[in-house]
């Protein structure tokens, strides 16, 4: 038989089989062989044994998984089925914690901040339980970067997949973990994730390099004083131009504070080992450059895409985005210091250099030594480094695309003036709009009533064709908004970055088709595009937004409706999803606060 069709042949047959277990699809070692025995599939550092049935994931085979998968499985279309479920109990109350010794109201997971970490392995059902014992806040949780692959009713977006879930209630979300590596769950509820509703998830999968011990998650944040609410309340009537300066910024939940209560986050490193270390941008606004003094970072996953090894000594991350990286402890015994150095075009905050601190088994002093620092970091650079972000499962997109005026969604900023008797609006728009999402009536309350009677500000683009590439210029349009970068986010997949830089985007710029980085946050730069593409392949109602919270709180943010005529199904297929309905319209009649913005 000749070569191709042999591969069509299998694959042809893969499909089958895969239809046949949804709607998680079969993971056949089959298609990883054929895969990685393709022309030109992989590239010329794939030399490890990572198709064989016998090569399990160690410290010296972190491509290898077992079973046949491994850091060469294109997730999008194959994963494990364990069969194994793990179950986590998330219950938000409102308490008060001194994270960083400054006492401050916390909406918090489990009495804690960052909330648990659920952990789980690549091809688990992740099935988690969350509880709302906050006496004046519904909420929703969403799990950042989870692909929810045919099961977009558990995507934990309020006003687009769910009502918010009121006080005293529960809710189970249950879903797969395709994808593996890290990320975070946070509520989507209006600015609640920046009073504490955060947490982290690991999903245990392959690496593209080598590592000996995971060190586990870092998320670094912005941290306020006062209240999220009252700040983006304040923005949204233009009481204040502008939010306030963060005061401090939070690793894995601690930091010293102005006046040196609070502590350091700590790591203790034996030297010859290498270490996995997960940063996730957990802020409401800042985006930070991390390196540590003396060492090298190798970048081994970008978001949830495993990356081929990128080896860089700072390392821009925006908020919303993850990126696993190896350290090698190949330096003096000593103690060195990690900083996060808040990037000052795309943040604002009174600290100008957080730092962590890592020491070496055998080191005389837990407190570092000036005489090891890095050469300092730029201060004002919130691009992502997209020429080195190169997925290791190659994936092209179709070449040469003219992207059509009607594919533009342009950013702009107003501020609507007041009179006395009504408020002052300052809203953030993509395509001209503020999106507001309807709390009491969720977009799968519309695709379930079959109504199609969309209001403006629910910024709904409708894709109805199944399996097709979708592109799409985010034009952030000078004058007409001021001159800040955006992180962009997609629910629901993880898009392609074919292009991001200043100016206009008219199609006469070069875009990467070949193997472009894959992602769930990309940076708008300032006053420029952002090109992405995705296939249409997930039915549901999937938000894009920015993720700095205050944006998105005052409107930037569209959704997509794709496959509406698949989701019924998925609907009638959650348990209690109009019960939450149902509960919140009895909670909200009394509620004292009511929605405001985006309710994003
Ligand atoms: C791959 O596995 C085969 C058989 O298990 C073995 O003979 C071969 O040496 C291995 N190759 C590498 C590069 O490890
Ligand atoms: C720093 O933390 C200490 C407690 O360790 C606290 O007493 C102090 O008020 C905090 N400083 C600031 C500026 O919040
Ligand atoms: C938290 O508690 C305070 C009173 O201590 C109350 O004013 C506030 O509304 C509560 N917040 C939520 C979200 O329940
Ligand atoms: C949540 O509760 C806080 C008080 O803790 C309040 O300031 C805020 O407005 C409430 N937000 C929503 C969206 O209900
Ligand atoms: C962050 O804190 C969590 C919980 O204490 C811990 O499991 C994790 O290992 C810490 N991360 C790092 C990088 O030390
Ligand atoms: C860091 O990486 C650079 C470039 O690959 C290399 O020259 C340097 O030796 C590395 N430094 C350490 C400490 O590993
Ligand atoms: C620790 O201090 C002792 C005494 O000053 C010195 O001899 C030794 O080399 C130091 N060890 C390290 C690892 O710095
Ligand atoms: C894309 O455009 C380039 C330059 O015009 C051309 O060389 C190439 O053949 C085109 N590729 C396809 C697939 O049309
Ligand atoms: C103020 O603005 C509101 C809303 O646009 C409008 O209905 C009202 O007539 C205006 N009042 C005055 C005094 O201009
Ligand atoms: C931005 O869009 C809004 C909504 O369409 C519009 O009212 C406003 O005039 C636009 N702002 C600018 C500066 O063009
Ligand atoms: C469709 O939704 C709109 C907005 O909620 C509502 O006013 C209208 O009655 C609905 N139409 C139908 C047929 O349910
Ligand atoms: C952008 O908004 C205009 C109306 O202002 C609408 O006609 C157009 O369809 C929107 N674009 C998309 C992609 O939905
Ligand atoms: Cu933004």
């Amino acid at each position: 038989m000749h070569c191709h069709s042999f591969i069509l042949f299998f694959l042809s047959l893969v499909q089958f089989i895969s239809a046949r277990a949804l709607p998680g699809r079969s993971g056949d070692a089959k298609l990883v062989r054929i895969g990685a025995n393709g022309p030109n599939r992989y590239p010329s550092h794939y030399t490890a044994n990572i198709t064989n049935s016998n090569c399990f994931n160690s410290p010296t085979s972190r491509q290898c998984w077992g079973g046949g998968y491994s850091i060469n499985t294109n997730v999008d279309s194959t994963w494990p089925r364990t069969g194994r479920t793990v179950r986590y109990n998330l219950e938000i109350q409102n308490i008060t914690l001194a994270l960083d010794g400054h006492p401050k109201q916390v909406l918090a997971v489990n009495g804690q901040y960052p909330g648990p970490t659920i952990r789980a392995r690549w091809g688990d059902t992740i099935q988690v339980t969350v509880k709302n014992s906050m006496q004046n806040n519904g909420t929703s949780m969403h799990w950042h970067g989870v692909r929810q692959w045919y099961s977009n009713p558990m995507d934990g977006t309020n006003g687009i997949t769910e009502c918010p879930l009121a006080p005293g209630q529960s809710r189970t979300y249950t879903f797969l973990a395709t994808q593996y590596g890290t990320t975070w769950y946070h509520s989507h509820h209006s600015s609640q994730y920046s009073q504490g509703v955060v947490g982290t998830i690991i999903i245990d999968g392959p690496t593209s390099a080598n590592w000996d011990y995971d060190l586990g998650v870092m998320p670094v944040t912005d941290w306020y004083y006062s209240s999220a609410f009252g700040i983006v309340s304040q923005l949204s009537v233009g009481a204040i131009r502008g939010p306030p300066p963060a005061d401090n910024v939070l690793i894995n939940g601690t930091n010293v504070n102005a006046t040196s209560g609070g502590a350091y986050h700590r790591n203790t490193i034996q030297k010859g080992k290498k270490y996995l270390l997960r940063f996730v941008n957990t802020a409401t606004q800042d985006g930070y450059k991390i390196g540590l003094d003396g060492h090298n970072l190798t970048v081994v996953a970008a978001d949830f895409v495993p990356i081929e090894p990128w080896t860089t000594d700072w390392l821009y991350i925006g908020v919303g985005q993850r990126y696993d990286v190896i350290v090698e402890a190949n330096q003096p015994i000593g103690s060195y210091w990690m900083h996060f150095v808040p990037q000052a075009s795309c943040s604002n905050n009174k600290i100008t250099n957080a730092v962590s601190i890592f020491t070496y088994q055998g080191a005389n002093s837990t407190t570092p030594s000036d005489s090891t620092r890095n050469n300092g970091p730029s201060t004002s650079d919130c691009l992502d480094p997209n020429d080195n972000l190169i997925p290791y499962v190659q994936l092209d997109v179709p070449k040469n695309q003219t992207i059509p005026a009607s594919s533009r969604l342009d950013v702009n900023f107003t501020i609507v003036q007041g009179n006395g008797t009504s408020q002052t609006l300052v809203q953030w728009n993509l395509n001209f709009t503020a999106i507001h999402a309807q709390w009491n009536k969720p977009t799968l309350e519309y695709v379930r009533e079959g109504n199609t009677s969309y209001p403006r500000d629910m910024n709904l683009i409708e894709l109805s064709t199944a399996n097709a590439w979708s592109f799409w210029v985010i034009q952030a349009v000078p004058n007409l908004a001021p001159a800040q970068p955006h992180p962009i986010h997609l629910h629901g997949h993880d898009f392609y970055v074919l292009g991001a830089g200043t100016g206009t985007y008219d199609n006469s710029q070069t875009l990467n088709y070949g193997n472009p980085p894959r992602r769930d946050v990309a940076m708008l730069p300032a006053n420029g595009y952002l090109v992405l593409a995705f296939i249409t392949d997930n039915p549901g109602a999937w938000l894009m937004h920015c993720h700095v919270a205050w944006h998105i709180d005052l409107g930037l943010g569209a959704q997509f409706l794709e496959q509406k005529n698949k989701i019924r199904p998925l609907l009638d297929a959650t348990v209690g999803w109009n019960n939450q309905c149902s509960s919140w319209d009895r909670y909200d009649d009394t509620a004292i606060y009511k929605e405001t913005g985006s309710g994003l």
